[in-house]
């Protein structure tokens, strides 16, 4: 943590769990100092161990039993903490006591994931991302536990085993790991035609995140906002990242897995540690009680968004993770979200999906944590007091005192007693309900395909060809025909352009031309609307022993000062020095770190005279600008450029004069990628 930073009463609470066994000498569980750990006790020097060896069997025991079942879905994740503050007082929708005044700060503790992978899986997977926050506020714990995607596959909790079975890899062989390009998972979206708006945004370039400090989040769900007045408005959630929503390509992906599948733990780790705090503002669209009816899709429907063109996102504050675990198992593997933790002022819906959820993540919680008290846990535990008469379980940690454990009871003054409203006691929103008991979806969810298209009609034209680049990837691995040929024909509801040229990237005839259902477009949805800032990016300068010193170290420093990072690559580690006497330190060589790992290239060195960095560093480049990166140069490095007919390219920054070349090439790394460059 920062120096200057203060600590927040999560912090300080934490910090009475936090324990430096180097302070200490070795002991037992159970206090008793050590006096040898490498041998166990044995008849004889050669002889067998003894099972009175206490310590043995201690430490061996404990090892044993070192892993808890990993997370059903979302296993793969990462966290942080961090602080919530709301811009101003959200009074007027909502009475949660975390949203009434600018002044307050809210601890929070965030874990991001993908959702298909075992725990060990590859970071860039093709897939949904998890973005669950817990707030830790005066009134309890409140968790916003969404996803990187505004919508669901699913209108109903009903089907989520299926969808998970489906996706996950196939049970006679398991393969394959983290990937929904399989038979199983596409049989399920042909047979459950619902699917088809997330699909759209999983096959787009949302599911293939630069970072987990590039993405949005979205509650997806509708839910209530309940003010003092007991008014309700219903709400939908969204973070915006304030470095814009950015993402790498599909190749770049794949071969990310290969060179460091802990891409976006790094990335979000060293962040943090270098004081390069992400942020995300926090939104929310809000519709009164009388509009719900308003739209031309019903509201409880998680297979839609609200248009934010239509109902607009008004930015309400703002959360910044400053710190990073200590250690992951007791935290990130430990923590337990739930969709059901809520304060007054926030309250459900009847969507059926969120209704399923509220279920589902304590039943999740009581095989992972191993019973009821996972609420104890450091992590878990709220920062304020909690009291009532549950008792006992395993693990439990609080004594609680007193011979009273009922309620109603006289011997304690009926201790504790439920709170009031007026008091902060949550009373549940008293929506009328009217209704027969009946197993059905309703009328108004089934229109599955006019926000996909909405989505489609909303991509530009980079965007599009990835996503028919991605269901050409996903159709071409099936082994099954017959479901390639279902899927082509659910598509075709959602935009014929999109089935005709996946058809013939998967060699099937395109079918005929059908109807568009949908005309309307949603600019929001574009990351090419996004916020651009070279800000933390990461520049691979290429350097060999033939290069300008004053060049290099001038343009390190310059980008410094603007939070661009630059990494040097050469042959070998240690320091370089130029003929003008500059020494610069090698961060990597070619060896250990890879072209897919950076945002932009800079060619220090032309390396006319030495064969094999040029070699290496064409590679490098060839690869940055397959990938469709900035790439740069002055003088020295231009003569690589120019070898390999690049300098021309769209993208491609050629200026001698070092001031221009900074800023051009700066304003080059903000605009990410170049989608005008020809790599066919
Ligand atoms: Fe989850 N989900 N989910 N989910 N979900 C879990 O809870 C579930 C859904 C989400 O970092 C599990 O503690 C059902 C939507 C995140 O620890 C489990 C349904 C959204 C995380 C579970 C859904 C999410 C989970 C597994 C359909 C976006 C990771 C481990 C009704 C709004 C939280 C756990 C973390 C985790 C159930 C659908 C988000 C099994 C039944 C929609 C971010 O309880």
């Amino acid at each position: 943590m920062d120096q200057n930073q203060k600590k927040n009463s999560k912090d300080e609470q934490l910090d009475k769990y936090r324990v430096d066994d180097s302070q200490h000498l070795m002991t037992t569980n159970q206090g008793l100092k050590v006096s040898e750990d490498e041998f166990s006790l044995k008849a004889g020097e050669r002889g067998p161990t003894l099972m009175e060896d206490f310590h043995f069997r201690e430490k061996m025991t404990h090892f044993d039993h070192e892993r808890i079942p990993e997370r059903i879905v979302h296993a793969r994740g990462f966290a942080a903490h961090g602080e919530f503050e709301v811009y101003e007082s959200m009074k007027p929708y909502t009475k949660a006591k975390f949203l009434q005044d600018p002044e307050t700060k809210t601890p929070v503790f965030v874990r991001f994931s993908t959702v298909a992978g075992s725990k060990g899986s590859g970071e860039l997977a093709r897939d949904a991302r998890g973005f669950a926050t817990k707030f830790y506020t005066d009134e309890g714990n409140y968790d916003l536990v969404g996803n990187n995607i505004p919508v669901f596959f699913i209108q109903d909790a009903m089907k989520f085993p299926d969808l998970i079975h489906a996706v996950k890899p196939e049970p006679h062989n398991e393969i394959p790991q983290a990937a929904s390009a399989h038979d199983t998972f596409w049989d399920f979206v042909a047979n459950n035609q619902e699917t088809a708006h997330m699909v759209m945004w999983t096959m787009s370039d949302r599911a293939i995140p630069r970072s987990y400090r590039m993405m949005e989040g979205f509650g997806v769900h509708t839910f209530r906002f309940i003010n003092e007045e007991g008014e309700a408005h219903f709400v939908k959630f969204h973070w915006k990242p304030k470095l814009g929503i950015h993402s790498v390509v599909w190749d770049e992906a794949q071969k990310i897995n290969g060179k460091d599948p802990d891409f976006h733990r790094a990335d979000l780790y060293e962040s943090i540690e270098s004081g390069n705090y992400p942020e995300y503002e926090l939104g929310v669209q809000i519709i009164s009680t009388e509009d719900e009816f308003k739209f031309d899709f019903d509201i409880l429907d998680p297979t839609k968004l609200w248009p934010e063109e239509e109902i607009p996102v008004k930015i309400i504050g703002k959360m910044t993770l400053n710190r990073n675990v200590d250690n992951v198992f007791a935290e990130t593997e430990q923590v337990a979200f739930h969709p059901g933790h809520v304060v007054p002022g926030i309250d459900f819906t009847n969507d059926p999906l969120l209704q399923g959820r509220l279920f589902s993540y304590t039943d999740t919680q009581l095989i992972r944590l191993g019973g009821p008290n996972f609420h104890e846990l450091p992590i878990n535990r709220p920062v304020c007091p909690f009291a009532n008469n549950q008792r006992d379980g395993y693990g439990r940690h609080t004594i609680n005192v007193g011979q009273v454990s009922y309620h109603k009871n006289s011997l304690a003054n009926n201790a504790p007693a439920p709170a009031s409203p007026q008091e902060g006691g949550f009373a549940h929103y008293e929506e009328k309900v009217d209704g027969h008991k009946i197993k059905k979806r309703s009328e108004s969810f089934k229109d599955h395909f006019s926000q996909a298209t909405l989505f489609w009609n909303s991509m530009s034209d980079a965007e599009k060809k990835h996503i028919i680049e991605a269901f050409s990837f996903e159709l071409g691995k099936l082994t099954n025909q017959n479901i390639q040929k279902q899927v082509i024909e659910m598509f075709t509801n959602v935009s014929h352009d999109l089935v005709h040229e996946i058809a013939q990237h998967i060699g099937m005839t395109p079918p005929s031309r059908g109807e568009s259902h949908h005309s309307k477009s949603s600019p929001a949805l574009s990351q090419e609307n996004t916020i651009k800032t070279a800000h933390s990016r990461k520049v691979a300068i290429l350097l060999d022993k033939n290069f300008n010193g004053k060049e290099v170290e001038g343009l390190i420093k310059k980008w410094e000062n603007q939070g661009v990072i630059g990494e040097v690559i050469a042959e070998s580690l240690g320091i370089y020095k130029s003929d003008d006497g500059v020494e610069i330190d090698v961060a990597h060589t070619f060896l250990t770190t890879d072209s897919v790992l950076f945002d932009a290239v800079y060619i220090a060195s032309s390396g006319v005279e030495n064969h094999s960095f040029q070699l290496k560093a064409s590679y490098f480049v060839k690869e940055a600008f397959a990938h469709f990166k900035p790439i740069g140069a002055t003088e020295l490095g231009g003569t690589l450029l120019t070898d390999l007919d690049m300098s021309d390219s769209d993208g491609v920054v050629l200026e001698n004069n070092i001031d221009l070349f900074i800023s051009q090439f700066t304003k080059a790394i903000a605009k990410h990628r170049f989608w005008g460059r020809d790599v066919n």
